[in-house]
């Protein structure tokens, strides 16, 4: 737990820089029905058999929603300064929609939360959406398949959100990873509300085409909304609003081959730039996708498109990882979704991605975080917050004194963490944010319990899903005393 890999980068960070986990509802909270919470389309998905890898449900997760004082207590003992958590939509309004009615009792558990966080001198990040879409707003007119009726929908939901806890809040996010949300419910069909075009898998779905419109129904959503918070709340409450992308790293699987070369640039804009140039930089999809994608992709009005451009007043950033993008030879697949591309572990000389942790997409490759920090930077020129990033690690079966150890887990935060640093401190990226995934082991969607992002252990069989702190809890703390300047 010695900091010597990172001694290069002693007071890099700025004393403003907030530090913290992030979770989201469907994850963590449990009591998945009850105070009046309607269903999401994640306990639909949870009750399917068939479903999620462990046949678990996220009924009581790890009880969040009655635990969160203790919750709290646990993370200020870990020193962070920061909190990113989501608000369920159907616990505030259970039905969803724009005429139903609201959940007094939903938003009184958020109000409770916020303050504890704020007693406690950590400043609340709130999510309005990490994919838990009301199962009654799937059913009235298929969610975020209909633009016309989830934009409303979705702007009602944040203005009750605004009104009730804005007061307390500074840090708004409107979509966590829009591009997962797409693409795991509506192209690969694995996450809810489990739609594709295999019909081994799903009933209904077409792969070619849902992705792009839920994707465009997102990004007008949080356009709705982030105008509506810059007008109307923004002046008195003084907060600021974005939305968090995913994107992990590509990288040419052979250097030398300017083919592969472009197939990494085109994999970084079907999965970033899909959404982070209408945001950021142009109002439109890349080049490079409506090349590929022809009408399948939508088009933007021009009212759209003014809406969206410049609608995010920071680029939140989730990434955990890095992969070798080498290209086809053959068109693409109408359901290709990466820019028709191959994605290897290994690059051309045979050098691999990094460490395997105990989750198969997500290895240890610090070098390209860094990368990825600087292509951001160069390409949109917006502040960067760290929503998420972080790792599973072998073996995390029971919470022995050497599983709490979690050397993986340190060695992972170190290297990411050192790199964002430098990227700061040598490169000139600005980065004011750093949540790590995350504060307990959780939910992980159709993965269920089998895979632990936690920095806290949760004993799943006993009543009170009792936390036992690993040491990277404790190492971060360590990291970022060293890495912060004062004031
Ligand atoms: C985040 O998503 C989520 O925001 C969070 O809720 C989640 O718990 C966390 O990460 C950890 O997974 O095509 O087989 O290579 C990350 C989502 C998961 C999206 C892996 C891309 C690629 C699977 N990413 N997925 S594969």
């Amino acid at each position: 737990m010695d900091l010597e890999a990172v001694q290069d980068v002693k007071g890099a960070l700025c004393p403003d820089f907030f530090h913290g986990y992030a979770t989201a509802a469907a994850q963590v909270e449990g009591a998945w029905n009850k105070d009046g919470k309607g269903q999401s389309i994640w306990d639909t998905f949870s009750h399917t058999p068939g479903k999620v890898k462990d046949a678990s449900n996220a009924d009581d997760s790890v009880r969040s929603y009655d635990l969160y004082k203790e919750d709290v207590a646990l993370m200020k003992s870990y020193g962070v300064n920061a909190y990113r958590f989501s608000l369920s939509w159907s616990r505030i309004i259970p039905l969803g929609g724009r005429n139903d009615p609201v959940n007094e009792q939903g938003l009184q558990y958020y109000s409770n939360l916020i303050d504890e966080l704020l007693r406690n001198g950590i400043t609340p990040f709130v999510t309005l959406f990490h994919w838990d879409t009301p199962q009654a707003l799937e059913d009235r007119y298929g969610g975020a398949l209909d633009q016309s009726q989830f934009v409303p929908d979705f702007v009602n939901y944040a203005r009750v959100c605004f009104e009730h806890l804005g007061p307390k809040v500074r840090h708004w996010i409107t979509f966590n990873e829009p591009g997962v949300f797409a693409l795991a419910g509506y192209a690969a069909g694995v996450h809810a509300p489990a739609r594709s075009s295999f019909r081994e898998l799903n009933d209904v779905g077409d792969s070619s085409t849902e992705p792009f419109t839920v994707g465009h129904t997102q990004l007008v959503a949080h356009g709705h909304v982030s105008r509506l918070y810059k007008t109307t709340f923004q002046p008195h409450q003084q907060g600021t609003i974005g939305i968090t992308l995913h994107g992990n790293w590509s990288e040419p699987w052979d250097e030398a081959d300017p083919l592969d070369q472009e197939a990494a640039e085109r994999a970084r804009e079907f999965e970033i730039a899909w959404y982070a140039d209408p945001l950021y930089r142009t109002g439109d999809y890349p080049a490079s996708m409506r090349a590929q994608l022809g009408d399948r992709l939508p088009h933007f009005t021009p009212e759209e498109s003014q809406l969206v451009l410049g609608s995010s007043e920071f680029y939140g950033m989730n990434t955990y990882t890095s992969f070798f993008v080498q290209h086809k030879d053959t068109p693409a697949d109408i359901n290709d979704h990466k820019g028709n591309i191959f994605s290897h572990d290994n690059n051309k000389q045979g050098v691999s991605r990094g460490a395997e942790s105990d989750t198969h997409w997500l290895r240890y490759s610090p070098w390209g975080f860094r990368k990825l920090l600087n292509w951001v930077w160069a390409r949109y020129r917006t502040p960067i917050y760290i929503t998420e990033n972080g790792t599973t690690a072998q073996g995390e079966t029971a919470p022995t004194p050497e599983v709490l150890d979690d050397k993986f887990r340190i060695q992972f935060f170190e290297g990411y963490v050192g790199e964002l640093a430098r990227a700061v401190q040598c490169d000139g990226v600005d980065i004011r944010s750093y949540f790590a995934w995350t504060f307990t082991d959780n939910w992980e969607w159709a993965a269920g319990y089998s895979d632990r992002f936690g920095s806290t252990f949760i004993d799943y069989d006993s009543p009170e899903k009792t936390r036992h702190p690993k040491q990277s809890a404790y190492y971060l703390d360590k990291l970022f005393t060293h890495l912060i300047s004062s004031p």
